[in-house]
């Protein structure tokens, strides 16, 4: 990828796969600070709790975040609990979807997944402490002022939660589960499902850095077409990528008659529509007047990432 930028605190010039594998190892670090250590009590639950979380996830949201805040000139060291809360939520929702009575999964980032290897009832119990320590995490960042920490906590409840987050979008998509869905219907279960957190991902990033209205409007747009962008691409992995590349089971989508873009408008319409959502997820960033070479490039990424 031939984009590059300036990381913070060095004027050397790196591209963006440089950028993702800072962000991840600085994310994994203050990851294995935050989370009880696996000989803490209930053993059980906090080794399920790593076995998940250290399972080798992307951290494109955290990656998001820490792009964004340091777009608009926040210290990095002042984003860093959130970003970690949002992997956190994140994760949760991961070992909750593949449970048996939702996706009914075995295989989740290239290993078997929470209740498969530690039981079903230990598996839920490490979602729940996962999203309650998320919020924890933030209540407790000493970074960050008490009214900033209150409306962090307040953004990423919508977020995750209903009637406007992922909770309810993961609902939609059960629901919509072997039946025909229209387009709008399709657009409104991604947009809460999967854009919600990377929306709210964009959004912690401006409002930790006090970016302006218009500003936090404009990182609002980017990152609500980027989760869109997210979900389409991932989509068309489930239908082209094998399970070494995803690290879960690809096929699932259409043998669970999942309402998905390729299943409802055909593989060639989709990658059009991928373009039209990538174009989408890049116009707002006219109105950002910061350099946005790595919003840009994170955009393409998405646009052709294969895991
Ligand atoms: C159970 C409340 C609840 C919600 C589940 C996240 C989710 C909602 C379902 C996962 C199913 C799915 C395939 C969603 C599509 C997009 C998505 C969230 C993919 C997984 O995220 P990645 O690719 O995963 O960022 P890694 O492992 O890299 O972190």
């Amino acid at each position: 990828m031939k984009t590059s930028f300036e990381m913070q605190g060095s004027a050397r010039v790196v591209p963006l796969p440089d950028f993702l594998a800072r962000a991840r190892t600085l994310v994994d670090t203050q990851l294995d600070l935050l989370l009880p250590a696996e000989s803490v009590s209930p053993t059980n639950i906090h080794a399920a709790i790593r076995w998940s979380v250290f399972a080798g996830g992307k951290r494109f949201r955290p990656a998001l975040l820490l792009a964004i805040g340091e777009t608009f000139g926040a210290p990095r060291d002042s984003l860093m609990a959130t970003a970690c809360a949002l992997e956190m939520i994140h994760t949760y929702s991961l070992v909750h979807d593949d449970l048996p009575s939702m996706d009914d999964d075995d295989l989740r980032r290239g290993r078997p997944t929470c209740h498969v290897r530690f039981g079903e009832p230990s598996a839920i119990l490490a979602g729940d402490a996962l999203l309650t320590l998320a919020f924890k995490t933030i209540a407790e960042d000493e970074k960050l002022t008490a009214t900033k920490r209150v409306g962090l906590i307040s953004e990423i409840a919508r977020a995750a939660g209903t009637p406007d987050g992922m909770v309810a979008g993961q609902a939609y998509d059960l629901e919509a589960e072997a039946r025909n869905v229209a387009a709008e219907e399709l657009e409104k279960i991604h947009r809460l499902k999967t854009g919600a957190l990377i929306t709210a991902a964009g959004r912690c990033g401006a409002i930790i850095a006090d970016a302006s209205a218009a500003a936090l409007a404009a990182v609002t747009d980017y990152a609500g077409q980027l989760g869109l962008l997210f979900q389409i691409t991932d989509d068309l992995l489930d239908v082209t990528a094998t399970a070494e590349a995803i690290g879960k089971t690809p096929g699932k989508d259409a043998r669970s008659r999942k309402a998905t873009y390729p299943a409802l408008h055909g593989i060639e319409a989709t990658r059009k529509y991928l373009a039209s959502t990538h174009a989408a997820a890049c116009e707002p960033l006219s109105r950002i007047d910061r350099p946005t070479d790595l919003l840009r490039a994170i955009a393409d990424f998405i646009l052709e990432r294969e895991a």
